[in-house]
C-alpha cells in the first residue's frame, strides 16, 4: 500500500517504478480513502499500543493505492525494498530510507506473511 503521504508528495510514480524495475508484478491496483473501521481491522494487531489512534489517523487522512504484487519471494522482497519500519533506521536504498524521515508517514505498508497477505487482499480486493 502506498500510503497516504506518498500520494500527497506525489511519489506514486516514482515508488511504483521500484517494484517494476525490480520485475515484480502489479496484478491488481485501486486507490481508494480508507474508512475508520477498515484501518482498525487492518492494524488491529497494534490495537493495545500508544500509537494506534495516531496510526489509525494517518492512514484514513487521505487517499492510499492498494496494490498486489507478484513475484518469486514477493513478500521478502518487497519487504527488503521498502526497509525498516522507522525510516531513521532503513538503509539508504530502501524507500523508508531514502524518503521518509518518521512515522507514521512511512510511504508504504507492505503485507510481512502469507497469512497477512491473505488477509490483507481479503481486506481491500474481497477475494
Ligand atoms: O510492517 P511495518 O509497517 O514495517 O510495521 P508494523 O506492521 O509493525 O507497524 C505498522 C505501522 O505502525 C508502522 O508502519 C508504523 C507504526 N508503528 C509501528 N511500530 C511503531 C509505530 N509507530 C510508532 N510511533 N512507534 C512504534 O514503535
Amino acid at each position: 500500500m502506498l500510503k497516504p503521504d506518498t500520494v500527497r508528495r506525489k511519489l506514486i510514480g516514482r515508488i511504483i517504478q521500484r517494484f517494476e524495475d525490480k520485475r515484480l508484478e502489479i496484478v491488481e491496483m485501486k486507490m481508494l480513502k480508507i474508512p475508520k473501521e477498515l484501518a482498525e481491522k487492518l492494524y488491529e494487531e497494534h490495537k493495545n499500543k500508544d500509537f494506534f489512534k495516531s496510526l489509525v489517523d494517518f492512514i484514513t487522512s487521505g487517499r492510499v493505492v492498494v496494490m498486489v504484487i507478484e513475484g518469486e519471494n514477493a513478500i521478502s522482497v518487497v519487504r527488503k525494498m521498502i526497509g525498516k519500519t522507522n525510516p531513521l533506521e532503513a538503509e539508504m536504498g530502501t524507500i523508508r530510507g531514502d524518503f521518509g524521515y518518521s512515522t507514521p508517514d512511512n510511504l508504504v505498508h507492505a503485507s510481512d506473511s502469507q497469512e497477512s497477505a491473505k488477509r490483507e487482499m481479503q481486506l481491500f480486493f474481497g477475494k
